[in-house]
Order: C-alpha cells, then sequence, then structure tokens
C-alpha cells in the first residue's frame, strides 16, 4: 500500500536570522523537511504553505513528487514568482528527502549518481576600501578557498551592497529598510582598481568573482566587463537587471568576461533566453527560490544543451536545508560550475544538523540518506521570528535604485 502525508508544519525560527522550513511527515514514519526561506518577505511564504498549500498535501501520496509539483504549479492558477516558487520548492525538496531516505540512499544517488568527488565554492571577501578588501581575500585564502569573490567600498558611498565590514550585515533585525547611496560612475571608475590589486597581490591562479547586483545599466555592464577582461574574473554576476533578459544581447556581444545571473529568478521562463541564445556562462537559480529539485534540474538540463554551468546561489540567508540539498544536486549535475558557500549564524547549528563538509576549497556532500539536514524544532522555538528587511538604494540624487 502507497504511503500517505499525515502533517505538515511550517516552522519559523531566527536563529542569527530568519529562515522558514517546511517538515513533512509519512503514515510510515518517515520525514524530510524543506527550505522556504525568501529573504526579506519570510512570512509571506510561510503563509502560503500553512494557509493554502499544506491543506492540500494531506492524504496525498509523497513518492509522487512530479505530480505534486504540476499539483502546486498548474493548481495555483495564478503561476511564478518567488513567494509561489519557494512555497512549491520547500515542499518539492522535503519529497525528495523522504524519497530517498526511503529508498535508504544519498539524495545525490538518486538523482543518478555523482559526477564528482567534490565540488568547487567560493566565499565572500570584503572591505571598507582596497586595501582591506585585499586582507580579507588573504584571510579566505589562508582558509583554503581557491575562489573568492571580492567586493569593496567606493569612495564616496557611505554604504553600498556586500561590504559588511562597513556596515555589518545589511538583513540583521530591524523595522525599516536601511537605505544604501550609489554612484555609478564612481564605481566603474573603482572596480577595475580592486581587481588590478588583486592580481597584483594573488597572482593569476586564483579565481576571483565579483557581484554587480544588479546595478548598472547594459551598457555600463558592457563597459564593467571589458574594464575587468584583462584580471580574467571567474565571473561578473548581476551585471544589469536580468527581467530584460535581451539587455544580455549588448553585454555578450561587448565582452568575454564570464557572466553570471539567476539568483532572483524563479522559474526557467526568466532565463530561457539567457540559455538559449549563450548570453550567460552561468546559471544561479537555487533550488529554494526556484521550484525546487524538480524545476531547478529542468534549467540544470537545458543549460547543458547551450554550455551554460551551474553556480547556485548559496547566501548565508538560505538555510542550511537548502546548501545540503544543492551539494547533492551539484554532486549529480554533469554541468556543474561552482557553489557559492556562506558560512551561516553560530545559532543556526544550534537549530539545523548538517552532515557536509569544506576541505581545500572544495565541499563535500554527506552520505546519510536523504539531504543530510534535520531541524530540531525544540530548538527552533528558542529564536522567534524578528522582522527584517534587505536594504534600499537610492542614487546621489535621491532616485530610488537597485540594490
Ligand atoms: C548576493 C546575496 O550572494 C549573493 O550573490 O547577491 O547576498 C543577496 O544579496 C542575498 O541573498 C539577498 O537576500
Ligand atoms: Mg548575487
Amino acid at each position: 500500500m502507497a504511503d500517505r502525508i499525515v502533517a505538515a508544519r511550517v516552522i519559523v525560527t531566527s536563529p542569527g536570522r530568519n529562515f522558514v522550513t517546511l517538515k513533512i511527515e509519512t503514515a510510515s514514519g518517515l520525514s524530510g523537511i524543506g527550505d522556504a526561506t525568501l529573504n526579506g518577505r519570510e512570512l509571506a511564504v510561510a503563509s502560503y504553505l500553512a494557509d493554502h498549500v499544506v491543506p492540500t498535501l494531506i492524504g496525498r501520496d509523497p513518492a509522487a513528487i512530479e505530480d505534486t509539483w504540476q499539483y502546486l504549479y498548474r493548481g495555483a492558477y495564478w503561476r511564478r514568482g518567488p513567494v509561489t516558487m519557494s512555497a512549491i520548492a520547500a515542499v518539492d525538496v522535503a519529497l525528495w528527502d523522504i524519497k530517498a531516505k526511503a529508498a535508504g540512499m544519498p539524495l545525490y544517488q538518486l538523482l543518478g549518481g555523482a559526477s564528482r568527488e567534490s565540488m568547487l565554492c567560493y566565499s565572500h571577501a570584503n572591505g571598507a576600501d582596497i586595501e582591506a578588501a585585499m586582507d580579507s581575500v588573504a584571510g579566505h585564502l589562508a582558509q583554503g578557498y581557491k575562489a573568492i569573490r571580492v567586493q569593496a567600498g567606493v569612495p564616496g558611498l557611505k554604504r553600498i551592497y556586500g561590504v559588511h565590514s562597513a556596515h555589518g550585515d545589511s538583513t540583521q533585525h530591524q523595522d525599516r529598510p536601511d537605505e544604501g547611496d550609489w554612484d555609478t560612475a564612481s564605481y566603474l571608475r573603482h572596480a577595475p582598481r580592486i581587481f588590478e590589486a588583486a592580481r597584483a597581490r594573488f597572482g593569476e591562479e586564483l579565481h576571483l568573482l565579483h557581484d554587480a547586483h544588479h546595478r548598472l545599466l547594459p551598457n555600463e555592464a558592457a563597459r564593467l566587463g571589458q574594464d575587468l577582461e584583462p584580471y580574467r574574473l571567474f565571473w561578473l554576476e548581476d551585471v544589469t537587471p536580468a527581467e530584460n533578459q535581451a539587455a544580455f544581447r549588448t553585454v555578450r556581444a561587448k565582452t568575454t568576461t564570464p557572466l553570471a545571473v539567476g539568483e532572483v529568478f524563479n522559474t526557467i521562463w526568466d532565463c530561457q533566453a539567457l540559455i538559449t541564445e549563450q548570453l550567460i556562462d552561468y546559471i544561479r537559480a537555487t533550488l529554494v527560490h526556484a521550484g525546487g529539485i524538480t524545476h531547478v534540474r529542468r534549467i540544470a538540463d537545458l543549460a547543458a544543451l547551450y554550455g551554460v554551468r551551474t553556480g547556485f546561489h548559496g547566501a548565508s540567508d538560505l538555510s542550511p536545508v537548502t546548501m545540503g540539498a544543492a551539494l547533492h544536486f551539484d554532486r549529480w549535475v554533469p554541468n556543474f560550475g561552482i557553489q557559492e558557500y556562506s558560512i551561516h549564524p553560530n545559532e543556526a547549528a544550534e537549530v539545523f544538523q548538517w552532515n557536509w563538509s569544506f576541505r581545500d576549497g572544495m565541499l563535500h556532500c554527506g552520505e546519510t540518506p536523504g539531504h543530510g539536514v534535520e531541524i530540531d524544532e525544540t530548538a527552533a522555538a528558542k529564536f522567534p521570528y524578528r522582522r527584517s528587511y534587505l536594504d534600499v538604494n537610492r542614487l546621489q540624487d535621491g532616485t530610488l535604485w537597485n540594490w
């Protein structure tokens, strides 16, 4: 007789930062968890799950992952978007966790087995100025990283994305978004100097990455890509807002700097042209915000046809559940590129238990059945939700801009 879903509940907790987790339990005593965290809009997904999705899950066959995905995607009528697709992702990853546990195998085996033993990852180095950023790079090198993202403050700007050392992490608990300030001309003059300094100090072999974080217009993005060519970046990320996929035709035509995009994408439709026209080199859409394993596998397979590799988003506002499941996906996926790896707040280890490991710049997933991450609900209850916001950003004249 087929197993049945008998319970599902949403766990909102804030061990250092807010996380939303869905736990699904079956009649046969299996359980699985999925991440539903949408930074700055967490309760929207919690309610979408608790008030609208969970009632429809009870009694369903937990093994029918594809049918459940289609049921939640087509059945909602209102399709796509980060809230809907994060909710679907949480159900999907929890069901894949259960199926792998039922099969008694680590998730990567269920997906098709190992394509590699370990996964190249990158961490975040940053500093208020170039010298501080270089010292931060040196610190990550000492930890064994072979790929490092570098962000630095821009002279004249007080608060910009990615420079925590100047003002702390921008998504700690607060009642209103903090406001950043931006000036593209100052940034475009300054950014190449960051990588000139990095190559001069660290040489040619270190993989250097940079996140432009959606703040440039297409021709400005092309300018930055050209100016960074001498420094041979591993990738330049989110160089211009990608709702306008066609904008990347301009950028691609003018620079050979590798391009990565997609952490804000939530379906294959957001990146279809970018992939099929080979306008990018890495697709960053990841499990928690793009409909889970069932949908991201379709994105990865399309990308494989066009020479585009995966480069999953892995910031610390994606819970350990996403990191754990992503590493199993990374181990299987043939067109793997790199995995972003941010260290979660210390308190997160009181709530989540995981079994991945980091060694010599590489990440290793665990071998236990499922994705290898569990949640301690008693500990989770000790960290109540507190509203938090991502920054907003303004140009020097006050115009609201991309953060
Ligand atoms: C960034 C993220 O990691 C990245 O590449 O773009 O830090 C992003 O700003 C956050 O995940 C947003 O919540
Ligand atoms: Mg990014």
